[in-house]
C-alpha cells in the first residue's frame, strides 16, 4: 500500500443524493411490520395481556414489542431551538451567473458551471415550535450550501440589521422578547412590557425595532421576503486581498407583506399559513427564486464610513455600496420528512468555505461559538453526521466517538500525527481554509470602539426612506405594541425614545398610547431628514407583475353566471394563479342557465378572505340576491377590500361588492360595458365578450397584487 501501512476508509458517500438515498426509506406494501431490531410482528393493535371471556387484562410487561413502541414514542421529542423554534424548510439549487473571482477564490462563487445543492430553513424568532406563522416578528432565513469544499451556512434574517451589537447581550434580548417568566405570556409576540423595556434600555436596538415594526415583520409569504446575512463577513481572492462583504437574497416575486389585521386573523384561522404556502408552491412546481447579491468593501476602505462596517445594527446604504447580483437560489424540493430534514437541520455561522471568512464583528464572533454549542444539547455531539447536516465532500479527521456516532472509521490509530503518516493537512495549492493574518493593535478590555456608540442616525434614515403608507403602518404597529404594555414606565419612555427618530412619529404614537407627548425641547437627536435606496419594500416590486401562485376566491351561490366563472378560472390558471370556488355551501351549486353545476372547493365559513389574494364575484341575479343577504359573503368582500386585495365583479356581482363597500361608493362606478378600475376594484356591469377579455387581462397583469 505504497508506504502507508494503514488505509483509512469512511463509510460515507461523497455524493449528497446518493447519501440521502441510502438514508431514506420508502414505505411499501412489500414491507411487513417489524420491531426496531427487525423481527416481524403479527399484531399492532393489542398489548399482550391475560384475557378471558369475562375479563380483559392485566397487561403483561413481557410484551417487548408493546414496550418498544411506547418507549420510542415517549422519547420522540428533542429540545426545540432556543430561538427560531418555529420554522419550515425546503431544498434547492444555487446557481452562479457571474464569477466573483475579483473578491474571492471560493469556488462556489467563482465556478459558474456549478450547481450547488442547498437546504433552506425559514423561521420566526420568538414563538415556540407550535406557534403561529403570521405573528409580527423577524423571520429567519438560513441557507446551507452543500459545496464541494464543505458546508457553507448563511444564517440570516429577512431584516438586514440586528437588535444588539455584541453577542454578550443575546440572552438578554431573547429573554426580554420571549414569554415573561412568571406566567409564560405572551406567546410569539413582542407586544409586552419586557420586550419594550429592553428596547428602551438599549439605544443600540433603535434601528432594528423600527424594522421590526415595519411591514417586513409580517411577510405575505416566505417566498416574498428578502434574506440578509446581517453580519459582515470577509472574502479573500487569489491575490490574497481581503474585502468585507454582506450577503443579500432578493425574491423574484417581489417583497410583499400582509396587513396587520390580516396577520392577526390568519394566526387563528390558519396558523400554518406560511408553511403551507411554501410547501404548496413547491409541490405545484412554482419554485421560489431569489437573486443572490454581495455588497463588497475593500479592506482599505474599512474606516471610510461614518458608521462602523462591523456593527450589525447598521446597513451599508446601497447608494454607497451597491448590491452586485451574481447568482440565484431556487427552492425546488419539499422535504420527505419534517423531523429528520427540517427539525434536525443545524446551522453554524462559522461554517465557511475557503475564500470566505468571518470578520471581527463582535456579534458574529459570539454566534460562531453559540451555534455549535446549541446543537450539542439539541442533537448531540455527532450532529454533523445526520443526513441533512452531512457535507457532500469527504470528511476526514480524528474527532471520534461520542453519543450516537454513526460513521465507522477503520484503522489502528485515532490520533494525529501518527506513525502511518495518513491524512496530511491540505497544501496551499489544495485550497485549505485560510485564517487571514490580520494585524491588530488593540487594548484588551470589555469595550466598544467610538463608532459603535452612535445609534439613531440609521434609525432615522430607515424611517425617512419609507413611503407614506409604510410610515403609517409603523405608527400603527408601535401603537398596537405599546398599547399592550401596561407599565406606564415602559410606554412613556418608549414614546420619548421615538423622538430620537422623528418628533412627529413620537407625538402621534404618544397620543395613541396615552404617554406624555414629547415636544421639541426634549429632542436630543433631531431627524437629519436624509433618506436612501434599498430600504422601502416598494423598491422590490418585480418589473413584470405576476399573479402566479396567488389564490383567487370566486364567490358563488345558486344562480351564478357559469360562463363568467369558467372563463375566469381558465384565465387565472393560464396565468399560473390558483382559482378557488367558494360557495355558500360545498355541495353542488347550480348556475343561472339551470344545466351547469359546480362543486365548490370550499364554503364561505371555511376558506376566509384572509386566505386568498383576490376575490371575484360573478354575475347572476339570483346568486347576487342571495349573496347580498348573506352576512358572511358581504363580510368576505368588505374584509378583502379592507385588506387591500384585488376585487373584480361582473353584472349583478357588482351589487354584492357595492353592498359590501358602500362606505366608498365612488370606487364602484359601474357602467354599461365599460370596465372600471379603482383602488384595485374592477367592475363591469354589462358583460360583453370584449370587455370580459379586458377584465381577464387586468387579472393577468396582476394589478392590485
Ligand atoms: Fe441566531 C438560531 C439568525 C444572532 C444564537 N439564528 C438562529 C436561526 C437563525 C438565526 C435564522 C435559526 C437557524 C435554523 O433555522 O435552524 N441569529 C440570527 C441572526 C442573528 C443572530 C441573523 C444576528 C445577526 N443568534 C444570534 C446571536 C446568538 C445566536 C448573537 C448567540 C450569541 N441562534 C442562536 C442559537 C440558535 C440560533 C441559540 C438556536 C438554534 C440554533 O442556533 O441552531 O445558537
Amino acid at each position: 500500500m505504497s508506504g502507508i501501512a494503514q488505509k483509512i476508509t469512511v463509510s460515507s458517500s461523497g455524493d449528497k443524493f446518493a447519501t440521502m438515498a441510502r438514508d431514506t426509506k420508502e414505505v411499501s406494501d412489500k414491507d411487513r411490520l417489524t420491531t426496531d431490531y427487525g423481527v416481524r410482528q403479527g399484531n399492532n393493535d393489542d398489548w399482550l395481556k391475560a384475557v378471558s371471556d369475562l375479563h380483559t387484562g392485566p397487561m403483561l410487561m413481557e410484551d417487548a414489542y408493546g414496550r418498544e413502541k411506547i418507549m420510542r414514542f415517549d422519547h420522540e421529542r428533542i429540545p426545540e431551538r432556543v430561538v427560531h423554534a418555529r420554522g419550515s424548510g425546503a431544498f434547492g439549487t444555487f446557481r452562479l451567473f457571474e464569477s466573483a473571482d475579483d473578491v474571492t477564490f471560493a469556488r462556489v462563487l467563482t465556478d459558474t458551471s456549478r450547481e450547488t445543492p442547498v437546504a433552506v430553513r425559514f423561521s420566526t424568532v420568538l414563538g415556540s415550535k407550535g406557534s403561529a406563522d403570521t405573528v409580527r416578528d423577524v423571520r429567519g432565513f438560513a441557507v446551507k450550501f452543500y459545496t464541494q469544499e464543505g458546508n457553507w451556512d448563511i444564517v440570516g434574517n429577512n431584516i438586514p440589521v440586528f437588535f444588539i451589537q455584541d453577542a454578550m447581550k443575546f440572552p438578554d434580548v431573547i429573554h426580554a422578547g420571549k414569554p415573561e417568566p412568571d406566567n409564560e405570556v405572551p406567546q410569539g409576540q413582542s407586544a409586552h412590557n419586557n420586550f419594550w423595556d429592553f428596547q428602551f434600555l438599549h439605544p443600540e436596538a433603535t434601528h432594528m425595532f423600527m424594522w421590526a415594526m415595519s411591514d417586513r415583520a409580517i411577510p405575505r409569504s416566505y417566498r416574498m421576503m428578502q434574506g440578509f446575512g446581517v453580519n459582515t463577513y470577509t472574502m479573500i481572492n487569489a491575490r490574497n486581498e481581503r474585502s468585507f462583504v454582506k450577503f443579500h437574497f432578493t425574491p423574484e416575486l417581489g417583497v410583499h407583506s400582509l396587513v396587520w389585521d390580516e396577520a392577526l386573523k390568519l394566526a387563528g384561522q390558519d396558523p400554518d399559513f406560511h408553511r403551507k404556502d411554501l410547501w404548496e408552491a413547491i409541490a405545484a412546481g412554482s419554485y421560489p427564486k431569489w437573486r443572490f447579491g454581495i455588497q463588497v468593501i475593500p479592506e482599505a476602505d474599512e474606516h471610510k464610513f461614518d458608521f462602523d462596517i462591523l456593527d450589525a445594527t447598521k446597513v451599508w446604504p446601497e447608494e454607497l455600496v451597491p448590491v452586485r447580483y451574481i447568482g440565484e437560489l431556487e427552492l425546488n424540493r419539499n422535504p420527505d420528512e419534517f423531523f429528520t430534514q427540517v427539525e434536525q437541520i443545524a446551522f453554524c455561522t462559522n461554517h465557511l468555505v475557503p475564500g470566505i471568512g468571518w470578520s471581527d464583528d463582535p456579534l458574529l464572533q459570539g454566534r460562531n461559538f453559540s451555534y455549535f454549542d446549541t446543537q450539542l444539547s439539541r442533537l448531540g455531539v455527532n450532529w454533523q453526521e445526520l443526513p441533512v447536516n452531512r457535507p457532500v465532500c469527504p470528511v476526514m479527521n480524528f474527532n471520534r466517538d461520542g453519543a450516537m456516532r454513526h460513521v465507522i472509521t477503520k484503522g489502528k490509530t485515532n490520533y494525529w500525527p501518527n506513525r502511518h503518516g495518513a491524512v496530511p493537512p491540505a497544501k496551499p495549492d489544495e485550497h485549505p481554509f485560510i485564517n487571514f493574518p490580520e494585524k491588530l493593535v488593540a487594548i484588551k478590555g470589555r469595550l466598544r470602539s467610538a463608532k459603535f456608540r452612535e445609534h439613531f442616525s440609521q434609525a432615522q434614515l430607515f424611517f425617512n426612506s419609507m413611503s407614506a403608507i409604510e410610515k403609517q403602518h409603523i405608527v400603527a404597529a408601535l401603537g398596537f405594541e405599546l398599547d399592550h404594555c401596561d407599565d406606564p414606565v415602559v410606554y412613556a419612555r418608549m414614546a420619548q425614545r421615538l423622538a430620537d427618530i422623528d418628533l412627529g412619529l413620537a407625538q402621534t404614537v404618544a397620543e395613541m398610547v396615552g404617554a406624555p407627548v414629547p415636544d421639541k425641547a426634549t429632542v436630543t437627536h433631531a431627524n437629519h431628514a436624509k433618506s436612501t435606496t434599498g430600504l422601502s419594500q416598494f423598491e422590490f416590486v418585480p418589473a413584470k407583475p405576476t399573479i402566479a401562485t396567488r389564490k383567487i376566491g370566486i364567490i358563488v351561490a345558486d344562480g351564478y353566471d357559469g360562463v363568467a366563472v369558467t372563463v375566469l378560472q381558465a384565465a387565472a390558471t393560464a396565468a399560473g394563479a390558483i382559482p378557488l370556488v367558494i360557495g355558500t355551501k360545498r355541495s353542488a351549486i347550480k348556475a343561472a342557465d339551470g344545466t351547469m353545476t359546480i362543486q365548490p372547493d370550499h364554503h364561505l365559513e371555511g376558506m376566509r378572505s384572509t386566505m386568498v389574494d383576490a376575490v371575484f364575484v360573478p354575475g347572476g341575479a339570483a346568486a347576487a340576491q342571495t349573496l347580498r343577504k348573506n352576512g358572511r359573503a358581504v363580510h368576505y368582500v368588505r374584509e378583502a377590500f379592507g385588506h387591500l386585495k384585488a376585487i373584480a365583479a361582473l353584472g349583478e356581482g357588482v351589487d354584492v361588492v357595492q353592498e359590501a363597500v358602500a362606505a366608498v361608493p365612488a370606487v364602484i362606478v359601474a357602467q354599461g360595458g365599460e370596465v372600471v378600475e379603482a383602488y384595485g376594484v374592477v367592475t363591469l356591469r354589462k358583460v360583453e365578450a370584449g370587455s370580459l377579455r379586458e377584465v381577464v387581462d387586468i387579472a393577468k397583469e396582476g394589478k392590485g397584487f
